[in-house]
């Protein structure tokens, strides 16, 4: 196999409610649309998958679901620290569609994430903790591997969420990991630093799109 088929670009949560005039918008989210345009038409992976966040209306991690709560509020649930978030990517709406002036038609798959209504799941690989303190996986790192995929690179919204859980499971997966940090934003730019710093301690890479030519 050439490097290429054992490499798969994971493109995370492209979806209006994470852009600018979203409900849960991300600062600056827009800027990275060109360029990671640009890569998903240069076809440069043999493999693409897109995650897709896809809750049902009530979700647990909406803060509209916890009387007296308000977004950006944490509360533990499960026994872990929970950010309440404004209601977002509500399963049919036009905010939790796949970005719909974007180049899907080289996707693969689609790996939709968050739809257990108790429990939230900001990693493409597995939820977060369910009530029996586990993490059941989504099957992406089995559809990978069966593919012959050793070698993930991950960009998309956001940063901080499910771009950085993402990563931290890819590579516990066993994947050579790349956060293609250019084509990503933060709900909150001010972890940046300390956040490559964690992902780069365990072994992600941070890599740049003009890589990719
Ligand atoms: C995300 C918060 C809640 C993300 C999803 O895509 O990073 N963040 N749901
Ligand atoms: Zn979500």
């Amino acid at each position: 196999m050439s490097p290429s088929e054992r490499s798969a670009l994971l493109v995370v949560d492209i979806q209006p409610d994470f852009l600018p005039g979203g409900a849960l918008a991300v600062a600056d989210g827009d800027v990275i649309l060109a360029p990671l345009r640009q890569l998903l038409e240069a076809r440069r992976f043999a493999h693409v998958i897109a995650t897709q966040d896809w809750h049902p209306a009530g979700h647990v991690s909406f803060a509209s679901s916890h009387p007296g709560r308000t977004p950006f509020d944490r509360i533990e649930l499960y026994g872990r620290e929970q950010v309440l978030w404004p209601d977002h990517c509500v399963q049919g709406t036009p905010g939790a569609a796949l970005h719909p002036q974007m180049p899907w038609s080289s996707v693969d798959a689609v790996i939709r994430k968050g739809t257990d209504p108790r429990v939230d799941s900001y990693s493409t690989f597995r939820n977060n903790w369910d009530e029996r303190g586990e993490r059941p996986p989504t099957g992406l790192a089995g559809y990978l591997r069966e593919r012959g995929v050793s070698e993930v690179f991950i960009c998309g919204l956001a940063r901080d969420y499910c771009v950085c859980w993402s990563a931290e499971d890819a590579i516990a997966a066993g994947f050579d990991t790349t956060v293609i940090w250019d084509l990503t934003r933060s709900v909150d730019p001010s972890g940046d630093r300390d956040l490559r710093r964690a992902l780069e301690a365990r072994g992600v890479r941070i890599g740049a799109a003009n890589a990719f030519g």
